[in-house]
């Protein structure tokens, strides 16, 4: 196995590349990512290139250099920072995209792109959110989503490109900040409890979206990757989530291990209407039939987990 993993030191990436090294080989797991001022560990943990996702040449030369035989393919704009910057999140998100799977299509390799609950709106059900229904995001980074979804199954179908996909919930991790997200919330709210026992929550209480424990996030992808292709009547991309909940319910349960901790709310309201247009929970029972998907983190062992590795970081 020869990986090349674009995005590498985001927050996906920064969990994945360990990850990933420790069961294929640190010289395995090519990284890499726009520039290298983000997470040191992976930059000097194994083989690290710069690359600019809009600029194929360079993937493609990275691929033939270090004999790739499969991308993963996390370079994105994530929801917030899309809304701020559609053309941006257009040109990364799918520009990126193109470029990788044209890489793919003439080396041979197997690619693995995220596609997220973002890639579902507001008349798609919102509870128990079927494998195949109606996908009208209203959100840049969503639109991008479901175009990745389609263009990665037309390379699939066209060229024979072994692409795969997940729709990730919110992910949850400790080894690198989220990077203008919707659900960073999730994550912001363990270091401000842990520093400051108080949390300013820019979503509403009752705000309910999946999510996901990074140590079963980079398990799915590994599992994903490793499934026997007879199996799979889905590709891109499989409803994966591991638990739903929402702002009160997540202060509750760190209340449980910091008594004093309190949580105020000051709503945004582009972020607020983002996380409406989602989902508040998704069916992932195509993904627990065709490629034996089962989560091991719940909300409980996610906050137990969370506040243990942050306060050796703090
Ligand atoms: C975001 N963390 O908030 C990403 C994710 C489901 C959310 O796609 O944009």
């Amino acid at each position: 196995m020869n990986i090349l993993v674009t995005g590498a030191l985001g927050q996906i990436g920064s969990a994945l590349v360990q990850h990933m090294r420790g069961i294929y080989g640190s010289n395995n797991i090519i990284a890499s990512d726009l520039n290298s001022d983000g997470n040191q560990e992976v930059i000097h943990s194994g083989p690290f290139e710069k690359i600019d996702v809009t600029d194929g040449k360079k993937i493609a030369e990275t691929v033939k250099s270090y004999n790739i035989d499969t991308v993963i393919h996390l370079a994105s704009i994530l929801s917030a920072v899309g809304e701020h910057k559609p053309n941006l999140a257009w040109d990364i998100n799918m520009n990126g995209l193109f470029n990788v799977l044209e890489v793919a299509r003439y080396n041979r390799c197997a690619v693995f792109v995220p596609s997220s609950i973002a890639a579902f709106g507001p008349q798609t059900p919102k509870d128990h959110t079927p494998q195949d229904t109606l996908q009208r995001p209203t959100t840049m980074y969503g639109v991008t989503k479901v175009s990745g979804e389609i263009l990665c199954d037309y390379y699939y179908k066209k060229y024979k490109v072994d692409a795969r996909g997940l729709r990730f919930p919110g992910l949850i991790s400790h080894e690198s900040q989220p990077g203008g997200g919707t659900t960073d919330y999730a994550v912001h709210i363990f270091y401000e409890a842990l520093k400051n026992k108080g949390y300013n929550c820019y979503l509403r209480e009752d705000t309910y979206m999946d999510m996901m424990y990074m140590p079963d996030a980079v398990d799915a992808i590994v599992k994903l990757m490793e499934a026997n292709p007879e199996r799979l009547i889905h590709r891109n991309a499989f409803n994966v989530t591991a638990m739903s909940f929402n702002p009160k319910q997540i202060a509750n349960e760190i209340k449980k291990h910091i008594p004093e901790f309190e949580i105020q709310y000051e709503v945004d309201l582009i972020r607020q209407d983002i996380a409406d247009s989602w989902p508040n929970s998704l069916d992932d029972s195509a993904a627990r039939e065709q490629w034996d998907w089962s989560p091991k983190y719940d909300l409980a062992s996610m906050t137990e987990d969370m506040l243990k590795h942050i306060r050796q970081k703090i």
